[in-house]
């Protein structure tokens, strides 16, 4: 028996075999759980659908979340499909390129809306049009980024949305906490996905991480998954309102550690 057996999970934000929703998807499906799959737009909808098909979901439906139209007709067709749900998995950020770049001051109004809107609200709206289905001792799940806490160079607008998005999880914690529903954040290292191969001096990023982080290593999707499936089960059980770092360690270093540039020269 998986742990997470005869639930029904519900994830937003499948784009491919890269993404960090996929690995949360296949560690899901591997404890057990009914899996619904839930993507942006029709472009997607080819890499998604032989996805789906292998964790065996039947429930596949498009949602662009900055509509709140197709954020209740997604919450309408859960509801008629699954009739409740236990776990919501919200794997979505989306900044305009130009904001992720140069200057954090140069955020336009509309980029600063757009961040805001696509990464940090599309979380509160999904929370409100699930809230009347999702069971006692269910789990929301988003995905954050340290730069929220700490300045990393041309994260700029995200930084500021993921800041929002790890309040708004808290916040959100609070409002659900009474119905015996938890809600928690994933604070993940870099990976190699759709959305950081779009940014430009990530390569470098992902090669510093190693030389930074404690364990010297890059984190996977699978590591991910498998923090989900904490987060989202029974093993963790009043844990509410946590962001939940995966990312060998790097978030406790205040400083390189000159023994990892030795370990490299092989010394
Ligand atoms: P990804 O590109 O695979 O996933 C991002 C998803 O957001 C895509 O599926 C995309 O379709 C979806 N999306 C964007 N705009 C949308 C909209 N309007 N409506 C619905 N969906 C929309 O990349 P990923 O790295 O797996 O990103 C998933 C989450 O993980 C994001 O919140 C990201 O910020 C976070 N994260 C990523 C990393 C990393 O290094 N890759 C690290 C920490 C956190
Ligand atoms: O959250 C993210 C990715 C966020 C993201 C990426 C893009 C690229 C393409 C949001 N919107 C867009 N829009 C696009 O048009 N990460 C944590 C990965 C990431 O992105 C960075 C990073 C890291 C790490 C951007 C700059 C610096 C570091």
């Amino acid at each position: 028996m998986g742990l997470l057996t005869g639930k029904n999970a519900l994830v937003f934000g499948l784009a491919n075999d890269k993404s960090i929703a996929w690995g949360i998807t296949q560690a899901l499906h591997r404890e057990g759980a009914n899996i619904g799959i839930s993507y942006a737009g029709e472009m997607l909808e080819k890499r998604v659908r032989p996805l789906a098909a292998q964790v065996g979901a039947d429930f596949v439906e498009q949602c662009n979340v900055d509509s709140d139209e197709q954020i209740t007709a997604v919450a309408e067709k859960a509801k008629a499909h699954f009739g409740e749900i236990d776990v919501l998995v919200h794997s979505i950020g989306f900044a305009n390129k130009n904001e992720l770049q140069g200057n954090f001051y140069d955020t336009s109004r509309a980029g600063f809306h757009l961040a805001m809107d696509i990464s940090v609200f599309s979380f509160v709206a999904l929370a409100k049009a699930f809230q009347p289905m999702i069971r006692r001792g269910g789990a929301l799940l988003t995905l954050t980024y340290y730069g929220s806490v700490k300045v990393a160079p041309n994260y700029n607008m995200m930084g500021v949305a993921k800041a929002a998005l790890e309040s708004a999880t808290r916040y959100l914690a609070r409002d659900f906490g009474p119905q015996g529903i938890r809600v928690n954040a994933i604070s993940a290292g870099p990976v190699r996905t759709l959305a950081a191969m779009g940014v430009s001096g990530f390569r470098d990023m992902h090669r510093n991480f190693v030389e930074m982080a404690p364990m010297r290593e890059n984190i996977t999707i699978e590591d991910c998954g498998n923090a989900a499936v904490y987060l989202c089960s029974n093993m963790s059980a009043h844990v509410t309102g946590e962001i939940h770092y995966v990312d060998s360690g790097y978030n406790i270093m205040a400083a390189p550690d000159p023994n990892s540039l030795k370990e490299q020269k092989g010394e």
